[in-house]
């Protein structure tokens, strides 16, 4: 584990733990900011003074909501909604939606929490916040799909608003379900009120470069931290974990920028592929087909192997893109990717590292990026779709990803700064968090009490 906490973080730590009982991914978000906090409470101790820490630890408003729905064969089905509205010293609360059967509160505890600092990183006027459901969509036809979704809004609806808190998608929740969530919106309100949601098809107010971003955001991170340290993705190895939105848009835009992603996976099994995977085919078994990994690589024959034993850290590569879910990567994973040559770990999924894991790389002398950096691309161009429905604009695909790409330059810049301005050199972990910090901490006391 980490070091000791600062001495006046731990009783705001212990509150934390006695106060959230069992949610042991909230622990871990918290815990991971704390021990970066120390540093800027010894500069600032007006932070601790004002007890700001303790009050981003303290969600605005948790709103949890039974979900209940007709299955295709008649059954009723009940599942249990969930909506944290974190913080919103920034703008209205901004974050995705997960739909997956390991979602308790815990787990939407810690994804809101890492949103706010991701939000601030942004730049953009957003706040913090996230939801999702245990519902399990693997294997429902679009008519089940479509059920649930509506009636998950039926009750979300009256706590949403474009002033108030905009969802998106994040794990189970792409393009399909964010039309299912936006239509039952706008009969329930009657308005058509384009900036509730982001994600939206591109033909009804949603954003180019939209679909793409996290995954394109993950990369152009990467590059500037490899730039930065005298390396690049050009000739490079790469694994990404996860094969869904992140995964497949990380793959494109290393394939753009001259490596190779040589490995994927799902929760079922990884492929393994030397030439390289083969982004068209990717893309039409699971975006097209929802189908499995396993597939894919049946359709690649014998120059792709499917492995089910093992992990996909097993095999060696130059740069690692966790963009699966959180947690994938253990300490005994690090070791296998320190042995296998890796020099870089980009986190697209939130939290995939656990802190012995990021431990065991960053001893190692591997360059690492924490994902409420490297993966605020795609929220950021949620934020880029907001504006442009505020003012009913659509923008071009080339001067959106511009858009994109200058971010995630600035947040990189941002996070190098702020370490070097530590005495940590390199700790884009420290950089991020004490960034996002400040920003959002300043905006709270601005504002009084809250
Ligand atoms: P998708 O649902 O599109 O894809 C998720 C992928 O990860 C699938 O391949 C899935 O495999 C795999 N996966 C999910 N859960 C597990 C698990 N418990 N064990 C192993 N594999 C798993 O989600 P996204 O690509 O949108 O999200 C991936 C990660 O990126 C998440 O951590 C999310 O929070 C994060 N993220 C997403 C953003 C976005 O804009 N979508 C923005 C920033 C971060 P299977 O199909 O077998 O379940
Ligand atoms: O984790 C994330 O940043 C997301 N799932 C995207 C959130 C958003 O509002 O676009």
């Amino acid at each position: 584990m980490s070091a000791a906490l600062n001495p006046t973080l731990e009783p705001i730590y212990e509150e934390v733990l006695r106060r959230n009982a069992g949610e042991t991914e909230f622990h871990q978000a918290v815990r991971e900011v704390l021990d970066s906090l120390g540093a800027v409470i010894a500069r600032h101790p007006e932070y601790a003074d004002a007890r700001v820490i303790e009050r981003i630890c303290e969600p605005e408003r948790q709103i949890i909501f039974r979900v209940p729905w007709v299955d295709d064969a008649g059954t009723v089905q009940i599942n249990r909604g969930f909506r944290v509205e974190f913080n919103s010293a920034l703008g209205p609360f901004k974050g995705g939606l997960r739909f997956h059967p390991s979602v308790y509160l815990g787990i939407i505890k810690f994804l809101g929490f890492e949103q706010v600092f991701k939000n601030a990183l942004t730049g953009l006027p957003i706040g913090g916040g996230k939801g999702g459901s245990d519902f399990d969509p693997k294997g429902r036809s679009d008519l089940e799909i479509m059920r649930f979704c509506q009636s998950f809004m039926n009750e979300l609806y009256r706590h949403l608003g474009e002033y108030t808190d905009v969802p998106a998608g994040d794990i189970g929740v792409g393009g399909r379900e964010i039309g299912y969530l936006f239509g039952q919106y706008k009969r329930i309100t009657n308005r058509y009120e384009s900036g509730v949601l982001t994600g939206k098809g591109l033909g009804w107010g949603g954003s180019q470069v939209r679909k793409e971003a996290t995954g394109y955001g993950t990369v152009y991170f990467v590059d500037e931290m490899l730039r930065g340290n005298g390396h690049s993705f050009d000739g490079s190895k790469v694994i990404v974990s996860g094969s869904g939105n992140v995964a497949i848009y990380a793959i494109e835009k290393v394939h753009e920028l001259g490596g190779t992603v040589i490995a994927c996976s799902d929760s079922s099994g990884y492929v393994v592929e030397e030439t390289g995977i083969d982004l068209n085919l990717l893309k039409e078994v699971k975006e097209v087909r929802r189908g499995r990994i396993s597939e894919y690589a049946e359709l690649r024959g014998s120059s792709a192997r499917y492995a089910t034993e093992g992990s996909i850290w097993q095999v060696p590569c130059d740069v690692a893109l966790p963009s699966a879910t959180q947690n994938e990567i253990n300490a005994e994973d690090a070791q296998f990717l320190v042995k296998g040559g890796c020099r870089a770990v980009g986190e697209g999924a939130n939290m995939p590292t656990t802190p012995e894991a990021v431990k065991v790389l960053t001893d190692a002398g591997v360059l690492f990026a924490p994902g409420k950096a490297a993966n605020a691309g795609g929220v950021a161009t949620s934020a880029l779709e907001m504006q442009q429905n505020a003012s009913r604009d659509s923008w071009t695909f080339d001067y959106t990803e511009q858009r994109l790409a200058e971010i995630m330059r600035s947040i990189y810049d941002r996070c190098a700064e702020t370490a070097d301005a530590y005495g940590t050199p390199g700790n884009l972990v420290l950089g991020a968090n004490a960034s996002a910090f400040i920003q959002v901490a300043d905006a709270m006391l601005a504002l009084g009490v809250v």
